[in-house]
């Protein structure tokens, strides 16, 4: 008889080594400054990895021009769109490797790594690599080009899904890239590394070069760079943007968000409450696009917040290689320490601040679930990126109001509407200043779609044809 017994997913899986080095030109070069990179959840470190100074970052930007010259720009899409199908296929093939591993660096829950960021890595390299013969069809004119070498610097919380965004629609187009992950989590991007030498890619097509702030710095001002993508913070996204002013480099910005997700009194509240869940405490809130302001409509505030709270209570926070974990640890004690710092800043200020009663591990880095309920518009908690587990209730009582509310906040990246009305949806998302706007879902991606923020949430898009844009001449 058939017995399923789901296997605990072991991180013997992942065969991880003491020390990586950078992946420049098709190889792994050895460095001198090695740093640590941990596990979140335990603390217990998993590898070194060398952080590159500037003759580093040079050699890789080198090793691109080269490879973009001589055989990645001249070869024929369908030729390019061959690596990207084979990098596809490898990923599959090791999806529960570069899950265990992206739990192991990042703290995320398993079920989300395996179910949700490995599947939409994959697609978008399928996605993309299905453009690369195409691009002189699509409507960006008869021969578009390839802008050259890409900085590309992305961050923790997403680190494989936001290098597939990045990596997958530069080669498509026919650029070559170089890439820096965050600081403290290096590891799957290192395992990409392998895949490409797996999938054969030609030498200095993508290179991989680790560090913190100083490496990325020196990435994006290096001048033999032609395009920078950056996603991260606002800060940094603008520190960027006055550093690449007056060069001839191209630049996409996909920086902070305080979404509001927006619940009318005729949404069915199970639902929304899925949603709101969904919405705040999915990858520990560690979501640009996270719906980290509740506006629920006056007339059933006390019901959702009640059958919110009872939701809550059954969320279970812990170890990440656990299937059944919903909130796992913060990425690290930086992250933490932000969290900690605006959520007492709410308190202070009078909001109140109410989390389930829950057990947290001892060691490592951990938050609970946590809401605020009486917040106004002038306290911080409704105003500032929190990026953890943390929600901000506000009330309304006309879509007006709803409108006004949610956009009162120097971000723009995406917001959410929950009612049974049609009409009501369209009259709303005509209204808010957001690059996406999701109506009874929340936190959804698909490869086909543009995605990418309005006014302080960055410029450009990432996803979709329009992902492809940020990479070509046309
Ligand atoms: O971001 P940084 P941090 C927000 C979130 C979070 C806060 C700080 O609110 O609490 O930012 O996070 C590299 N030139 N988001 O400090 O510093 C860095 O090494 C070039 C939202 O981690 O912006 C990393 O690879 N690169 C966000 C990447 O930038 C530099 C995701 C992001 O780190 C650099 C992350 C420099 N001068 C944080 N300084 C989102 N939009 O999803 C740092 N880096």
């Amino acid at each position: 008889m058939f017995e399923y017994a789901p296997a605990p997913e072991s991180r013997a899986i992942v065969d991880l080594r003491p020390s990586y080095g950078l992946f420049i030109d098709g190889e792994f070069v050895a460095g001198e400054d090695l740093h640590k990179t941990v596990n979140p959840a335990t603390e217990e470190v998993l590898a070194e990895v060398v952080w590159a100074g500037e003759a580093e970052v040079d050699r890789a930007v080198r090793a691109a021009r080269t490879a973009y010259e001589k055989v990645w720009g001249p070869m024929p899409g369908r030729d390019r769109a061959k690596y990207l199908f084979r990098i596809a296929r490898i990923i599959q093939e090791r999806s529960r490797e570069l899950a265990v591993l992206e739990s192991l660096d990042n703290g995320k829950p398993i079920r989300e790594s395996r179910d949700v960021d490995l599947p939409l890595v994959a697609a978008h390299f399928f996605y993309y690599a299905g453009w690369a013969d195409k691009l002189a069809h699509a409507g960006f004119g008869p021969s578009p080009r390839p802008l050259g070498v890409a900085a590309q610097v992305i961050p923790w919380n997403f680190p494989l899904l936001m290098l597939a965004w990045k990596i997958a629609p530069a080669l498509a187009a026919g650029n070559t890239v170089v890439l820096k992950p965050a600081e403290t989590t290096p590891l799957t991007a290192l395992l990409f590394a392998e895949i490409c030498q797996q999938a054969d890619l030609p030498a200095g097509v993508v290179n991989i070069v680790t560090g913190a702030g100083d490496t990325g710095r020196a990435l994006v001002e290096h001048p033999g760079v032609d395009k920078v993508a950056f996603t991260g913070s606002t800060e940094v996204g603008k520190a960027i943007a006055r550093s690449v002013a007056g060069t001839r480099k191209k630049v996409t910005l996909e920086l902070g968000g305080k979404a509001a997700n927006i619940v009318f009194d005729d949404a069915p509240v199970d639902q929304a409450v899925e949603g709101i869940v969904n919405g705040i405490f999915f990858n520990q809130g560690h979501v640009c696009c996270a719906g980290s302001r509740l506006l629920v409509q006056e007339s059933v505030a006390e019901q959702v917040l009640e059958s919110l709270k009872r939701r809550m209570a059954l969320l279970r926070v812990g170890d990440p290689l656990d299937k059944n974990t919903d909130i796992g640890a913060i990425n690290s004690a930086e992250q933490l320490a932000r969290i900690r710092e605006l959520s007492d800043a709410g308190a202070a200020e009078g909001a109140q601040r109410w989390s389930p009663p829950c057990e947290l591990p001892e060691r490592g880095f951990w938050f609970a679930p946590t809401i605020f309920t009486g917040v106004t518009q002038a306290h911080r908690v409704a105003r500032e990126e929190i990026f953890g587990p943390v929600l901000s209730v506000l009330t309304f009582r006309t879509p007006a109001e709803a409108v006004e509310k949610a956009n009162n906040t120097p971000y723009g990246l995406s917001a959410g509407i929950w009612t049974d009305k049609g009409s009501r949806i369209l009259w709303m998302a005509d209204r808010l200043r957001a690059g996406v706007v999701w109506a009874n879902t929340f936190n959804k991606f698909d490869p086909t779609s543009p995605f990418g923020g309005y006014k302080e949430s960055g410029y450009g898009r990432e996803g979709g044809r329009h992902g492809l844009e940020g990479y070509l001449d046309v």
